[in-house]
């Protein structure tokens, strides 16, 4: 089997390149950079016509947006238990935030930095900004009071894909100026899913993979 991850540094993908590196996958990766609009290359738009990352090509075959990406690396590698693939309920529950991550926290950030996606009334920018920050915020606060009945991860006691998920909206806290430390219980979950030896590779795949326009 063949796998290639098409993923952009700092962006949603982490947590498909972390459940590689978690599960020891010999995969190919491939890098983006949003800012230089490497997904909207002609090329690029072959591969996901939406021009998002990420995106998992499983021999030739290409699958994007997160909660089909990390559920196909999971029932790849099962042993590497990267979501409980054999518990319903815990399953539903990995689903439950995967989706609100996606189509709900995901969505307040996009708001915040991208209110053009939202209205071409420039009018409005500001306020749906200052909204999909508002949203963010409350967002913070409900995975803050989930962390904080001392389990380790979002799941509970078991790492699961949620958790590098998490972690993505946790790094993008900088770029609405928003102060971590007041959600204590989601930054010392940010700290522990960042002392996982397969983040710290994924973070490094961040900066030394080969560019998509190199590949
Ligand atoms: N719903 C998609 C969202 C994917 C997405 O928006 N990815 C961003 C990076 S975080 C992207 O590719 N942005 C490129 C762009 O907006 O041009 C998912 O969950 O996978």
């Amino acid at each position: 089997m063949s796998l290639t991850l098409y993923f952009a540094g700092g962006s949603c993908s982490l947590p498909a390149l972390v459940g590689l590196e978690e599960a020891g996958a010999a995969y190919d990766a491939v890098r983006l950079i949003l800012a230089e609009g490497d997904q909207r290359t002609p090329d690029y738009l072959a591969i996901h016509p939406r021009g998002r990352v990420p995106v998992l090509a499983v021999d030739g075959q290409t699958i994007g947006e997160n909660v089909a990406v990390l559920s196909v690396i999971a029932r790849l590698f099962p042993k590497a238990n990267l979501l409980p693939l054999d518990d319903t309920l815990a399953l539903g529950r990995a689903y439950e935030l995967i989706g609100w991550f996606a189509s709900g926290v995901h969505v307040s950030f996009a708001q915040a930095f991208r209110p053009e996606r939202f209205t071409r009334d420039e009018n409005a920018w500001a306020a749906l900004k200052a909204g999909g920050r508002e949203n963010v915020l409350t967002a913070y606060g409900e995975l803050d009071d989930r962390l904080s009945d001392a389990r380790p991860w979002l799941l509970g006691d078991g790492f699961s894909l949620v958790d590098p998920y998490a972690l993505v909206f946790w790094r993008w806290a900088e770029r609405l100026a928003i102060d971590v430390t007041a959600f204590p219980h989601l930054s010392a979950h940010a700290r522990r899913t960042l002392a996982r030896p397969a983040t710290q590779r994924a973070l490094d795949r961040e900066t030394t993979t080969k560019t998509l326009k190199a590949a």
